[in-house]
């Protein structure tokens, strides 16, 4: 059964209408009815490519920052909601996405919760984010992770607002009805290690001589920019350009080398001015945050529509399930971007397809 795909024999008379109505008593369903969008021969997803312009989640959260206070709010977040799953907290149908907002002098509240977190930073410095006891201070593009049911909360004590990029995996908790929070009954959690704590330990190519353990999230929280950034620009001098992705790397967990997070996979990259990639998909829905330079990528579906988004540093862009996307970099241009592909390798269902659209 090539592409056919697998089709029901739809049934419409009176005497069907009146099983079925019996049948719905009790609970059950005829699967004839429905295995066609159970079982699609491709991907079909309610995820829509999608976009958002940074400048105009910046001047909604200004104003939201007259509205509401970060501590009132307990996190001062606009939700970036897929056009195709609206209500529903889903940027794709496995990952959530927001940008929150921590104006100068005020705090987010301790608390903890069986979702994974990841920050990317996207405007200001000097603000800080304390995860596990201990505080790392934020920067432009620093990536910074939250791992399950660690205490964290966050500060502002700079002269600036600051904003930053959230991605956790809340639809997937929920999915698997895993969620448990807590909060702390204090605003700040107590510190208890010096900022660089875990950087130093996990971070510098050395392990405590005792560690144990290797599942989980990664224990260095604070991947900083400046350190990526310096390693991007030195392996470009090999151009050796990969024709889907120019120069594509993922966060890692030091300790195994594998992703750096449990539940979403979360990767950087460079594409030098003028480089445009070949078409690629692949089953993971990814969500793209530039953080330098500009360019246009075009993602285009099943129903060959093409969707171009021009996009600049710290604007946001949605590639879903199995859609074709090629980019265009104008300039040098740095993306972040994350998705569920290690669920999907885990899970054996990952599949990508770097041929031509
Ligand atoms: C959360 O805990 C944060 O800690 C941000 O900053 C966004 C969205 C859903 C659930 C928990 C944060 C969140 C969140």
């Amino acid at each position: 059964m090539q592409s056919a795909g697998i089709a029901g024999p739809v049934a419409e008379t009176p005497q069907w209408r009146a099983f079925y109505e019996r049948i719905g008593h009790k609970n059950l369903a005829p699967l004839w009815l429905s295995l066609a969008e159970l079982v699609t021969p491709e991907p079909r997803s309610p995820c829509r490519p999608a976009s958002w312009r940074f400048d105009e989640i910046r001047t909604a959260m200004m104003e939201a920052g007259q509205l509401i206070t970060a501590k009132e709010a307990e996190r001062r977040v606009l939700v970036l909601e897929s056009p195709g799953l609206r209500g529903q907290s889903r940027i794709t149908t496995s990952m959530y996405a927001g940008v929150q907002m921590v104006l100068p002098g005020e705090v987010a509240p301790a608390h903890r919760h069986s979702q994974s977190a990841l920050r990317f930073v996207l405007e200001g410095s000097g603000a800080y984010t304390a995860v596990n006891g201990e505080r790392t201070i934020m920067h432009e593009g620093d990536f910074i992770i939250a791992p399950p049911m660690a205490w964290h909360d966050h500060g502002n004590p700079s002269g600036t607002p600051i904003f930053w990029f959230d991605g956790l995996d809340v639809p997937v908790v929920q999915f698997l009805d895993a969620s448990f929070a807590e909060h702390l009954d204090v605003d700040k959690q107590p510190i208890t290690r010096p900022t660089g704590d875990s950087d130093a330990r996990y971070g510098t190519n050395l392990l405590p001589v005792n560690h144990r353990g290797e599942g989980g999230t990664s224990p260095v929280f604070n991947y900083p920019y400046s350190r990526t950034r310096d390693a991007l620009e030195r392996m470009r001098l090999m151009e050796s350009w990969d024709p889907c992705h120019g120069l594509k790397m993922r966060y890692t967990k030091p300790i195994t080398g594998n992703h750096a997070m449990a539940t979403m996979g979360t990767f950087i990259q460079l594409l030098p001015k003028g480089f445009a990639t070949a078409a690629y998909r692949s089953t993971d829905a990814t969500i793209y945050v530039p953080i330098e330079g500009c360019g246009r990528s075009v993602v285009t579906g099943r129903d060959g529509e093409a969707f171009t988004v021009d996009w600049g540093k710290r604007d946001i862009f949605v590639v879903p399930s199995w859609h074709h996307v090629r980019h265009d970099a104008a300039g040098d241009a740095v993306l972040f971007s994350f998705s569920d592909r290690l669920i999907q390798e885990a899970l054996h269902l990952f599949r990508e397809d770097r041929g031509n659209a």
